[in-house]
């Protein structure tokens, strides 16, 4: 059986964005009622104005009644649309609070506004992991958002859920939502922040449960590594030295690195050193043509600038390992 508010939405859902929350309902009901409201009343007075044009018009009342004033007419048309608009008043704060509720078992995400971008927190025990861009979420869970934004006042947006708060610096706002569909739905800044407001988007990815926790703890794992030979591999690949760099011994455009830790080089100048060091590699990253590799175009642009020292260090301890 449907009730009231799924017939609703069956005829009317056509002009809503798409609906894929537990409690998007809540401001769909209030809406259908506001609209099918100003129908009645648009028809309703334009109705009747019509009728009194024909009815009332000169040709057939050469004379117009003398009416000051019907009391019971002023009452009702007082009364009756007094009673509908605080009853409008009433209905959205109660549906304003039970979108307010928190699940006390609800999952948490930080949300943080800056320009230009939507950034999401994670938390698994004590390890967190920081996202941007896309929000994931398991599906039929209940969500907590724990918002705040470290420039402007930005807002959290997402019309399939019905929710939308700002986001402020310096102060936290809350937000709750239970997805109901699985898939992309978009999420909009909706306070205007400055030159790239508009480009402010993000996208709240519905996945299944199992598919979530596959995919936390994989993000969690990733922004939890510690181990700097294997941060050293994901810069190595992540800025692109593997477009230019094999790390075994073939030649790219760049020399393969496999066993370059301690040997001896010579360079396109004729001079040479006995070992290469981190000093060595570190230059080579900086300033790669203070000294060009002999049988090699001095191809390779510094990184100076595009990495940290920690970066860098983390570099060397990979390339280190190649042997
Ligand atoms: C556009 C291609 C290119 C990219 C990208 C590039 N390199 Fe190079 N690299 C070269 C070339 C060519 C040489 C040899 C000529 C020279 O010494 O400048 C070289 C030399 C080196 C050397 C010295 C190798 C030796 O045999 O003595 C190291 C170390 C090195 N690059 C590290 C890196 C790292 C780390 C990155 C990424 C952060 C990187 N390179 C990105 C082209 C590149
Ligand atoms: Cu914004």
């Amino acid at each position: 059986m449907m009730n009231v508010s799924e017939i609703l939405h069956k005829i009317l859902g056509f002009m809503m964005p798409d609906r894929a929350a537990v409690n998007a309902h809540l401001v769909d009901d209030l809406y259908y009622f506001v609209f099918i409201l100003s129908i009645v009343g648009l028809v309703g007075l334009m109705g009747v104005m019509v009728f009194f044009i024909v009815r009332y018009h000169r040709s057939q009342n050469d004379k117009s009644a003398y009416i000051p004033h019907n009391a019971l007419a002023e009452t009702i048309w007082t009364v009756v649309p007094t009673i509908i608009f605080v009853g409008i008043a009433v209905w959205g704060l109660i549906a304003f609070y039970e979108a307010e509720k928190k699940d006390p078992n609800a999952l948490e995400i930080k949300v943080t506004g800056k320009q230009w971008m939507w950034e999401f927190g994670y938390k698994k025990g004590n390890l967190e992991a920081n996202i941007t861009d896309v929000m994931y979420v398991p599906i039929n869970t209940p969500v907590h958002l724990d918002m705040t934004s470290t420039d402007v006042l930005h807002s959290f947006f997402v019309p399939s859920f019905r929710i939308k708060r700002d986001t402020v610096p310096g102060m936290r706002t809350k937000l709750n939502f239970t997805a109901t569909k699985l898939g992309d739905f978009q999420i909009f800044c909706a306070e205007f922040c400055g030159t790239a407001h508009s480009k402010m988007r993000g996208i709240v990815r519905v996945v299944s449960k199992k598919r979530f926790q596959r995919w936390l703890n994989r993000e969690i794992k990733e922004a939890n590594i510690s181990d700097p030979v294997e941060l050293g591999s994901r810069l190595f690949a992540r800025k692109g030295c593997t477009s230019c760099h094999s790390v075994e011994s073939n030649t790219i455009i760049g020399p393969g690195l496999k066993g370059l830790w301690g040997a001896k080089r010579e360079f396109a100048d004729g001079s040479s050193i006995t070992a290469a060091d981190a000093e060595y590699i570190r230059e080579s990253i900086l300033m790669p043509n203070a000294k060009v590799v002999k049988g090699y175009p001095a191809k390779m642009n510094s990184f100076a600038g595009q990495l940290t020292e920690k970066e860098i260090d983390y570099l060397i301890e990979y390339i280190k390992t190649l042997k």
